[in-house]
């Protein structure tokens, strides 16, 4: 129906201006776009240290996502690292200090929680695009995104217990719920799995308390393998362990493993398939697979595309153009619906 997704590389052009024309000065990252696209590349630029981040890492980090979402014309992020060596090795323990992290500022700081507050809620599509080590700090980065593609060479772990650090929140809330989700999807009685058909779809359980909108991409049978279960998820924690690109795709982790050299190509393949389906729907799936584990800020965020919609309807402007012109409203033609 929508023909061929092309397969010509992606040309990125470095994003150095925000709208008002005033220069980005980024040290830690480097933020691309490519022309017509409607893909976002956004790049730890640390590979020295492993693209492990610092306060100011995260800061740029901010600001190039508070872009992307505001961009319009963009529909999908990748979230990647510098080189082939590291996605991201978690937070730059050179300057970890008894309060957080502290680089420009006298006072530390763990300012990557609000990253991943960010990329949990914004509205678009994150890809992690992972070559190397996706470690500490950077695994929980990639496991807030939406995807993850991962290379061959790809590593995960969390180090926490043996370097004095945790995640008692994202990282291990969302580890948990993935195995959740997994699970879930793999026992629904449809057709995916067995067809291998590549659609988006969504699928709503009603229980007395439980309402949860599950979303099923590109479940192929090669995907559907044992799953982590809440023990794997305890080991990751506990023991510290290092595990390969295959062993986290059979964990539920990753999206889907390809050679290193086809990375972004292939990352970019999954972008241009996201990009030319429905904003509007991507959106509100996101939200909605979200919006169990997200509580209240979960529900905001869901409730938030429902008002957005609203707004464009004929109800909706009739309130509003009544209230303009100091009118009653006359709601009268619009149905009570089932
Ligand atoms: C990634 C590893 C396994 C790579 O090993 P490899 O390839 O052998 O390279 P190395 O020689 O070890 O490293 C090359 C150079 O890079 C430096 N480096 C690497 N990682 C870091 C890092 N995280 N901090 C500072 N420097 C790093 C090396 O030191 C080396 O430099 P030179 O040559 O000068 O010595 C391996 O490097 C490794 O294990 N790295 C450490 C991984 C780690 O423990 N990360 C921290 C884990 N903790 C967190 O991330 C904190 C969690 C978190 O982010 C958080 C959560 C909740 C609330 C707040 C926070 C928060 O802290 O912000």
């Amino acid at each position: 129906v929508h023909g061929e997704v092309p397969t010509h590389p992606a040309v990125w052009r470095s994003v150095a201006r925000d709208d008002s024309g005033k220069e980005f000065q980024f040290t830690d990252i480097i933020y691309e776009k490519a022309e017509g696209e409607g893909i976002a590349k956004i790049t730890i630029n640390r590979p020295e240290r492993r693209n492990a981040f610092r306060p100011q890492t995260i800061k740029e980090l901010i600001v190039a996502f508070n872009d992307a979402r505001d961009d319009n014309t963009i529909g999908a992020i990748i979230f990647t690292g510098k080189g082939t060596q590291a996605f991201c090795s978690g937070g730059d323990q050179a300057v970890r200090k008894a309060d957080g992290y502290a680089d420009y500022d006298k006072f530390g700081r763990l300012n990557v929680l609000d990253l991943q507050v960010q990329i949990r809620r914004l509205p678009k599509p994150v890809i992690a695009m992972v070559a190397g080590y996706a470690i500490g700090g950077g695994h929980i980065l990639h496991m807030v995104c939406d995807i993850t593609i991962a290379a061959d060479n790809a590593i995960f772990g969390q180090t926490g217990p043996k370097v004095g650090s945790f995640d008692a929140g994202y990282g291990s809330s969302i580890m948990a719920t993935l195995v959740r989700h997994n699970t879930l999807r793999v026992k629904m009685p449809f057709v995916l799995y067995e067809t291998g058909i590549t659609l988006l779809f969504h699928y709503f359980i009603v229980t007395s308390k439980v309402y949860l909108i599950c979303c099923g991409i590109r479940i192929l049978k090669s995907n559907v393998v044992e799953q982590i279960g809440p023990k794997r998820a305890r080991e990751m924690w506990f023991l510290a362990r290092f595990y390969t690109a295959p062993e986290a795709e059979k964990m539920g982790l990753v999206n889907t493993i390809v050679p290193l050299e086809s990375l972004e190509q292939e990352t970019v393949k999954w972008c241009r398939e996201i990009v030319r389906n429905s904003p509007m729907s991507i959106r509100v799936l996101k939200s909605a697979l979200n919006a169990v584990d997200d509580g209240h800020a979960g529900l905001q965020q869901l409730a938030g595309d429902a008002t957005l919609l609203f707004y464009g309807s004929e109800e909706g402007i009739a309130g509003k153009t009544a209230y303009l012109e100091h009118k009653r409203p006359d709601f009268s033609k619009f149905p009570w619906r089932p």
